[in-house]
């Protein structure tokens, strides 16, 4: 890895880079995520590289339905486990959900790399290797799926996702809460709840409510949800660009 200095004024970013160059080169990573990286770069400075109050909003009702599900779910690509490997694993013991390789360009090296990086960091439990279902309306190997983990659940987090799977996903009639700083992509506009905002930023945030949202009751969670709209939270993003725009060069 190149060695960033502390003090360059893009220390995050570039680290985020050199963590997904690194996923590449281990095996962990496809070459098209450094492309997904690149966009979701190109977003994040149109936000301001910030949590915004309405990716705030949204990861409380995430965190909400996280705790109220069921059966939870918690999907890992190739560009996840490169970027926050360590905060997935803390965010499936605060909610109690398996993770789930679950790769785009999918080879089974890779799905197994990542399983077993999981699983050196903690994971309990780590599902995605031996798929034994299929996503309907999805072909080839993108439709994998496991059984008593995404397949079978009724909330599934999934972190940089495409929209046809998001799409599928949510057809099942499962609650879809993505991760992704484009709000204008299908994924975004697809999901029941997103959170436009850096995976980087956006696990410790939920983390973080999860575990607060925790120590207050059920009714609270319900009544979160049920105020949640995903559509005004998209318009809500896309003004906070806006403005973020609008005072550069005021
Ligand atoms: O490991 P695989 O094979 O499953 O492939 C993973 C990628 C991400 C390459 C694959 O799912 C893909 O091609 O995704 P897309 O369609 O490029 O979508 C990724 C979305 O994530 C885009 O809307 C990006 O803006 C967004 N994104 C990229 N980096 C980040 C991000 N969102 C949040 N945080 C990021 N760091």
């Amino acid at each position: 890895m190149t060695e960033i200095p502390k003090s360059h004024p893009r220390y995050e970013s570039l680290l985020a880079r050199e963590c997904i160059s690194k996923g590449v080169k281990e095996g962990l990573t496809s070459l098209q995520g450094l492309i997904a990286q690149g966009r979701g770069e190109a977003f994040d400075y149109l936000i301001g590289e910030r949590t915004t109050p309405s990716a705030n909003a949204a990861t409380m009702v995430a965190a909400a339905m996280l705790l109220l599900a069921r059966q939870p779910a918690i999907s890992v690509n190739g560009n996840v486990a490169a970027l926050v490997p360590a905060g997935m694993v803390e965010l499936a013991k605060a909610i109690d959900a398996p993770l789930e390789v679950n790769l785009f360009h999918r080879t089974e090296e890779r799905a197994s790399k990542i399983a077993v990086l999981l699983r050196s960091l903690g994971a309990l439990l780590v599902l995605g290797e031996q798929p034994d279902q299929r996503i309907p309306g999805l072909e080839h190997s993108r439709a994998a799926a496991t059984s008593g983990g995404i397949f079978d659940a009724d909330v599934v987090l999934i972190p940089l996702e495409d929209g046809d799977r998001c799409e599928a996903l949510v057809r099942m009639g499962k609650k879809v809460i993505a991760i992704d700083l484009n709000p204008l992509s299908r994924t975004s506009r697809m999901a029941t709840v997103t959170i436009v905002d850096n995976i980087l930023r956006a696990v410790p945030n939920l983390v973080f409510s999860a575990v607060e949202l925790s120590k207050s009751s059920p009714e609270n969670w319900k009544s979160l949800i049920k105020e949640y709209d995903n559509n005004s939270t998209l318009r809500q993003a896309v003004n906070e660009i806006l403005n973020h725009l609008n005072c550069q060069f005021s």
